[in-house]
Parts: structure tokens; C-alpha cells; sequence
């Protein structure tokens, strides 16, 4: 017998790879099928063998496509910090042997659609596949919750990177997974913007939708009104300095979270929630005069005067540059709680904003409200409270984003005692959130009425980047499983174990987390 016959010499590998784990305590990860990972895939099937990630490796792509290119540094620069590994990119145009990671774009997988992949995973490689460069991206998330939770660690660990072997077959129930955040209550600096970003992408979440604007704060430059930021983005919610983005600031966040397959979603809220721009312009307003800068957390007292054609100059100017930094296809023009704007004006308003939005090239986004008044072919109604307003924007043939307050605001408190967050629609603990469907919610809402679902955090109570951590985890990944995941797969059961299994991950990207009881933490 051949002491080192390729079946010996796997045989030795398997005994000798268990061992290690014996001495390190951990566990053998031989069954994919049973990975903890969020959201759950559509198809996993196991072999039961193990692929180990080492140093000598390297990323092949398919040659002479730049967006496959920056899914392979993409990958490259989530591997290198745990790992030490300087893992090479090597274009190819056909498929390498074996023993590397191979990703490339395949056409005969269509009805994987347009953020479907396959990942196939060998004891001696993996091949990575996908319709877009979406997926790739996607299952590049994927690829990162099946490597040990110490790959999210920021200095290098001397562990065996290694993943069990089999095959995900995978693609998302929705096509808009999104999370919003308010900038505009509090301001959040860039850096972090971009770990919220990070939190995403880990999720398979595709749309962050920036609330740029309200009573208490402007915070995008507009460079035809630079009084907007110079004085509407003076201050915030408790009297603070707030800030604003520059519109290269601003660029920079866009294609930070493009590179992550996210697209950023501007909204600019109005007529109602314009206090801000009020203070700074007061020919916006019907008297001409500034009302004073406003710090408090009431809503619903400012408009825009709806009358004066100086408002739609205003909007036009602000939709225009606007437009020209967002690569992506909508606008949010919010709409929401206009209640000193009567209905009459209202409605006339919403209309001529969706003209000038549509005039940019964009689609509109607007809150339910806005389904009072006629709207444009393309127009996605946002679903938070009123199920009467997104009927009427079904009936006008408009798509609906799924952001019950009730169960989708990660702004409410879990409980009585959550130490911020507000309460007005539910307390929300970690269950909650996670068991609704988006489709049998509300009787008059029906799947292909459905384009998504969004997780919003609104930012009255929170300050900084712990707040943050404390109200989205561990809510947040539950939203990304409702969006990507079938919900006749989904089970809080079964769920709750994975979540649990993500707090070694939590805890090396020392993410604050509300310990909830009601997840059975592994410590
Ligand atoms: C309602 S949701 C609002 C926001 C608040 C939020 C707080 C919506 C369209 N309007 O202005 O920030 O509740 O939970």
C-alpha cells in the first residue's frame, strides 16, 4: 500500500485537522447544511469534508471585468486582517485548476437573477458564481459568515481557516432589503455612516436610505443654497453642534456602500419636517419670516409655504444637484405628518415634487402619505403606519416598501426598560421583530404588491455609535432574513440559535449589543 496515496493523504488530513480541534476546543464544522448563517440561504448541500483557506492561495477572477475585479479586492480586504494572508488577484479567462478560490460571472444561471450566486465548496477549492457582480458580492457575504467568527477580528489570528464543503445555491425573496438612518435628529460623522454600511453588507442588505433632512437638522451641502447647512446644519436634537456631509463627503459614502452593493437612497423630507430649511430661507416660508432653529423631538408643526414658486425653485435646485452625486434610482421625497399643510395644498404639491423629481431622471420614494395625491408611474409608496394610505397607492398600480413601525422601526424600545429608543408604535423585543411577514401583515398588502422591506432607525434618543449598536443589534440581521429569506423557511426556533451564533462575531467587531433574554446566547 501506498503510504501516500492521495486517499491516505486526505484520510491523514482529516485526522490530523480533528486533532487540532480537540487541542483548541473547538469544534469540527463538517456539515454546511447546518451553518449558522443570516439570513438563511434558499439551498445548502452538504459533502462533508473541509476546505482549509491558506496563505498560498490565491483569487482568481474572470479577466477584463472591473466590477468582478473589485468583488475579488473586495474579498481580498475582508480576508486580510484575521488572516495575515496577502492573498493575490490573478485575472484569468478560463477556469483555473483546482486548490484556489475562483469567481466569475455565468450567464446560463439566470434564474439565479441579478443577486443570486452559487458557492461551491471543495476540499481543494471554491468556485464562486453569479449572474451580476451582485451576487458575487452577496455570496462573498456569505463566504464570510462560513469562515470562523475570527475572521472578523482586526489583528491576525493563528487559527485553521477552514469551511465545510458542499454547495449554496442562493438568491433573495426581495429585491429591496433596506435600513434607514436619521441623520438629521442627530448628525453622524462619515465613519459612521460607513460601519453602519459595514453591518449591512454582513446582512445581504442592499438599500441604505438617509434621512438628510427634518425640523432639527440640514445635512447635505447644496451648493445653490448654502445657507441650508450653514445654518439649518448648525445644530440637533438637545442643542448639539450637528454637521453635515459635503457633497464629496457624501460621494464617498455612496461608493463606499456601492463597492458593497448597496445603494444609498437621499431623501429630503417635506413639506412637512423643513423646519431647518425654514430657519435658514425664510422666503420658504408663507410669512417671510425665520422661525427659530428647533432642538426638541415634536413633529409635525413646519411646511413649506405650498403657494410661493420660490419653494418650487428651491426643490428644483436642491432635486437637481441632489441627483448628480446619487448613482442610484431613487429619491425619497418623505411626505410624511404634513399636519399644518392642508390636504388641499398637500396634494398639488406631492405632484409637482414628483415632476421635478422625475425630471432628474430619479423615481420617487415617498412615505404613505403621499398616496393622496396622484402618483407617477415608478412611485414607491413607504408603508409605516396607515394600511389606508398604501391601498390607495396600490390601487394606482404603485409598489409598497414594508416599514411597519410596529414591527420594522429599530428606533423603539425592546422593552420598558431599554435605556433609549422611543415607544410610540410598540415596544419591539428581538421575536418581535423577526416574527412578522411582509406579505400576510396587513389583509390588503399582497406579496407582488411588495417591492421590500426597510428596518428604520430613527435617531431622536441616539447619539453616537454605541446608541446605534444598542437599538439595531440584534434586531437588524432578523430584518435582513425577512427581506432575503422565503418565509416559509423562516422560524424564530431555528432562527434564535443562529443569532446566538453571531455574538463571537459581534463581540470581535465590538458591536454593543442589547443582551436580550430572549436569545439563547451561547455565554
Ligand atoms: C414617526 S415614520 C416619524 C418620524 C419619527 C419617528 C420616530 C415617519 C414617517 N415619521 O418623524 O422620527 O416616528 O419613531
Amino acid at each position: 500500500m501506498n503510504l501516500f496515496s492521495p486517499g491516505i493523504l486526505k484520510f491523514l488530513t482529516v485526522i490530523l485537522v480533528a486533532g487540532m480541534w480537540s487541542c483548541n476546543q473547538s469544534f469540527a464544522p463538517t456539515d454546511l447544511a447546518s451553518e449558522p448563517l443570516i439570513p438563511l440561504p434558499v439551498s445548502v448541500t452538504s459533502d462533508g469534508n473541509l476546505f482549509q483557506l491558506r496563505h498560498d492561495m490565491d483569487i482568481y477572477i474572470q479577466a477584463d471585468h472591473p466590477a468582478v475585479a473589485e468583488a475579488g479586492q473586495y474579498l481580498v480586504s475582508i480576508l486580510r486582517p484575521a488572516t495575515g494572508f496577502d492573498l493575490e488577484i490573478k485575472p484569468t479567462p478560463i477556469a483555473p485548476t483546482k486548490g484556489h478560490i475562483y469567481m466569475h460571472l455565468d450567464s446560463t444561471q439566470s434564474d439565479l437573477g441579478a443577486e443570486g450566486y452559487v458557492l461551491d465548496i471543495s476540499d481543494s477549492g471554491i468556485e464562486l458564481r453569479a449572474v451580476k457582480p451582485a451576487g458575487l458580492i452577496m455570496g462573498i457575504a456569505t463566504l464570510r459568515q462560513l469562515l470562523p467568527a475570527d475572521i472578523e477580528s482586526q489583528t491576525i489570528r493563528d487559527i485553521d481557516w477552514l469551511i465545510p464543503t458542499g454547495t449554496i445555491r442562493d438568491y433573495p425573496e426581495y429585491e429591496y432589503r433596506g435600513a434607514m438612518l436619521d441623520v438629521a435628529r442627530h448628525f453622524f460623522p462619515v465613519e459612521v455612516v460607513k460601519r453602519y454600511i459595514d453591518y449591512l453588507s454582513m446582512y445581504k442588505f442592499n438599500r441604505l436610505h438617509l434621512h438628510l433632512s427634518d425640523d432639527q437638522g440640514w445635512r447635505i451641502e447644496i451648493k445653490s443654497w448654502p445657507l441650508l447647512t450653514e445654518i439649518g446644519g448648525s445644530t440637533e436634537v438637545g442643542g448639539g453642534e450637528g454637521g453635515f456631509y459635503t457633497q464629496e463627503e457624501y460621494q464617498e459614502i455612496v461608493e463606499y456602500a456601492r463597492l458593497r452593493n448597496i445603494m444609498i437612497i437621499p431623501e429630503i423630507d417635506m413639506p412637512g419636517h423643513t423646519n431647518a430649511a425654514l430657519a435658514s430661507y425664510p422666503e420658504l416660508t408663507c410669512d417671510g419670516e425665520a422661525p427659530e432653529l428647533y432642538t426638541g423631538i415634536e413633529v409635525g408643526f413646519s411646511t413649506l409655504c405650498t403657494s410661493k414658486e420660490i419653494v418650487y425653485e428651491f426643490i428644483t435646485d436642491v432635486m437637481g444637484e441632489l441627483a448628480a452625486i446619487t448613482p442610484g434610482d431613487y429619491i425619497h421625497i418623505g411626505g410624511d405628518e404634513s399636519h399644518v399643510t392642508p390636504l388641499e395644498d398637500y396634494i398639488p404639491f406631492v405632484e409637482r415634487v414628483q415632476e421635478i423629481v422625475q425630471a432628474t431622471g430619479k423615481k420617487i420614494i415617498g412615505w404613505d402619505e403621499i398616496a393622496h395625491a396622484q402618483l407617477l408611474p415608478g412611485t414607491v409608496v413607504q408603508y409605516w403606519e396607515n394600511a389606508d394610505n398604501a391601498v390607495r397607492a396600490i390601487e394606482q398600480g404603485a409598489r409598497v416598501l414594508m416599514a411597519p413601525a410596529r414591527k420594522a422601526y429599530i428606533d423603539m424600545q425592546y422593552d420598558s426598560t431599554s435605556r433609549i429608543g422611543l415607544h410610540w408604535a410598540a415596544y419591539i423585543e428581538v421575536d418581535d421583530a423577526y416574527n412578522w411577514d411582509p406579505a400576510t401583515l396587513e389583509n390588503e398588502i399582497d406579496r407582488e404588491d411588495i417591492i421590500g422591506i426597510e428596518a428604520a432607525l430613527w435617531s431622536e434618543t441616539i447619539t453616537n455609535m454605541a446608541d446605534i449598536d444598542y437599538l439595531a443589534f440584534p434586531r437588524l440581521p432578523g430584518h435582513a432574513e425577512i427581506g432575503w429569506t422565503p418565509s416559509s423557511m423562516r422560524d424564530w426556533e431555528n432562527y434564535s440559535h443562529r443569532l446566538a451564533a453571531q455574538q463571537k462575531r459581534f463581540d470581535l467587531m465590538g458591536i454593543r449589543y442589547y443582551p436580550s433574554d430572549r436569545v439563547p446566547w451561547v455565554k
